[in-house]
């Protein structure tokens, strides 16, 4: 009976020993992660390793349902499946204490394993963090589970004490000891990551970004129309869409990074610092940018006034002829600090748009979540070819001799943007009132520009929108038209034409491998 219940109490001991120990591992892992590699936390190398082998549609999926915080999510999820396991091994450890440390033991592994599976992986290094972490968990489980074991009477207590008693102070001391030790571990790892971080905040925060040697010319009147729900044409640094497979935004210090252009072709191989590039005479210029994961609708499209050094400047002085000249490098490989790759046709940067390493967004210095100091920018290009965040390095290379992160997973080797048109207002489902209804949105064909804008209501006849003015052919367009609404239910549909005079497709695609087509339409009741 008293055995019965010995026992009972050592399993429902083991759930909270199992998550300290686990809680020990992470704390000990993220402490050992801020001296050596923040990236090669287990809970971030663990999360991206699971982002790496995220199916493309998954990952759209993904993006789609949890929006930005998908990454949150993701890291939550981790969290709870860690949990879970960290309570199984707990109750094993009180009964076969040696299988339980060996199983934290064995998470160690996984953790060490994804961390060396990166692409931004520096080598050894990054095993360091989980191993440490998760030899403590282990150490921890063992202790616990020793503590929580009844202790057997000393023959001179007469059977006095209660082994049972006796084994659950001795629990509740180890598990207080070990409770302190974790959490001040984890404290002081997050304060030496922490302090990396903020040299890279200080150097953004003492940079003073030159004046553009070629000024975007003032947004002309007219571009921004005056209706309530329109997006703005400038996009605030804040509102701007973000995607990207970071889980922890890279925090660069512009006082150390540095940018190596090299490969094929190039005669010239040179490294440049961030003065380096900010001495060169700099261009200004409003881009529209956009996400190839991007449905018809959807949101992950935004507007800045970039500041940046030409990129076909720097590649010309480097000695890269384009591939029509009979240069030899057909592709751009572009590389971040995380280690993420992107693959630009070279013919591109050096046809005479305004490709550019960007240092500035809308008046100031990149936000670290769109790539402090620097990141690249081809207009009509959408951002996975082209827009590399974060970056450090750009090889000349051919696109049969390499092939880059979203193009071993499918997507497309070259991706120019597809014409597009959004309503933004009226919202899906609204209730207008009958009568005026203003109809509006944005439409977009980097490098060809927005010719004509046209909307249906059900299966009526296409009426031509009021076009606001065209900024230039890389930013988008707005549009209005006044609609005339009766009662019932109707849907909007809206067609855009190109430069080009292309009407856009009506064939509606996926955005695997290389962008969503077809015409958007929204369905509204008028009351
Ligand atoms: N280093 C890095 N750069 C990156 C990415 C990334 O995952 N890592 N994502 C690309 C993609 S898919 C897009 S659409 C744009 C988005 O840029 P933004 O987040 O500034 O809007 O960045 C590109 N540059
Ligand atoms: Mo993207």
């Amino acid at each position: 009976m008293s055995s019965f219940r010995s026992k009972l109490v050592r399993a429902a001991l083991g759930a909270p020993a199992g998550l300290l120990a686990a809680f020990t591992a992470l704390a000990v892992a993220e402490l050992v992660a801020g001296l050596v590699r923040p990236a090669a936390g287990p809970v971030t190398a663990v999360g991206g390793a699971v982002i790496d082998r995220t199916p493309a549609a998954v990952k759209d999926f993904a993006i789609r349902t949890f929006g930005e915080n998908d990454k949150i999510v993701l890291q939550l999820g981790i969290l709870a499946i860690l949990a879970l396991i960290a309570v199984g091994l707990g109750i094993l450890a009180m009964s076969h204490r040696r299988a339980g440390a060996a199983g934290v033991l064995l998470f160690g592994i996984v953790g060490a394993a994804a961390a060396l599976s990166r692409p931004d992986s520096t080598g050894a290094g990054d095993l360091l963090p989980s191993v440490a972490g998760a030899v403590a968990g282990a150490v921890a489980l063992y202790v616990l589970a020793t503590e929580a074991a009844p202790v057997p009477a000393p023959a001179d207590a007469g059977g006095q004490t209660n082994p049972g008693a006796r084994s659950r102070r001795g629990f509740l001391a180890a598990a207080g000891v070990t409770a302190v030790a974790a959490t001040s571990a984890g404290a002081l790892g997050r304060y030496f990551t922490g302090r990396q971080g903020r040299g890279a905040v200080a150097s953004r925060e003492g940079l003073v970004l030159p004046g553009p040697a070629s000024p975007a010319p003032s947004v002309p009147a007219g571009v921004q129309l005056k209706v309530p729900g329109i997006t703005a044409f400038t996009t605030p640094n804040a509102d701007f869409y973000r995607v990207d497979t970071a889980l922890t935004v890279p925090k660069v210090d512009a006082g150390t990074w540095r940018l190596r252009v090299h490969g094929k072709g190039v005669s010239r191989p040179r490294t440049y610092t961030l003065d380096q590039l900010l001495a060169r005479p700099l261009i200004e210029r409003d881009i529209t940018l956009t996400c190839v994961s991007n449905e018809v609708g959807g949101p992950y499209i935004g507007n800045a006034r970039w500041l940046g050094v030409p990129l076909a400047d720097l590649l010309e002085e480097a000695g890269v002829r384009p591939p029509s000249k009979g240069g030899r490098a057909d592709q751009l490989v572009a590389r971040s600090v995380d280690g993420m790759t992107l693959g630009t046709p070279v013919e591109d940067v050096m046809d005479g748009r305004d490709a550019m390493l960007a240092v500035g967004m809308n008046g100031e210095p990149l936000p670290f979540e769109h790539g402090f100091p620097v990141r690249m920018l081809v207009p009509g290009l959408y951002g996975y070819v082209s827009a590399c965040k974060w970056i450090e390095d750009i090889e000349l290379s051919t696109f049969d001799a390499y092939d880059p992160y979203w193009v071993k997973r499918k997507w497309a080797r070259r991706a120019p943007i597809k014409t597009q048109v959004r309503i933004d207002t009226p919202k899906p489902f609204a209730r207008p009132a009958a009568g005026t209804v203003t109809v509006a949105g944005v439409a977009w064909a980097q490098r060809r520009g927005i010719t004509r804008v046209q909307i249906r209501v059900d299966d009526g006849p296409w009426q031509d929108a009021d076009l606001a003015r065209q900024a230039g052919v890389d930013t988008w367009r707005q549009w209005s038209y006044r609609w005339q609404a009766t009662p019932g239910g109707h849907t909007l549909t809206v067609r855009a034409t190109d430069g080009t005079g292309q009407v856009q497709t009506e064939q509606r695609t996926r955005t695997i491998p290389d962008g969503a087509s077809g015409w958007h339409s929204v369905f509204v009741t008028v009351p």
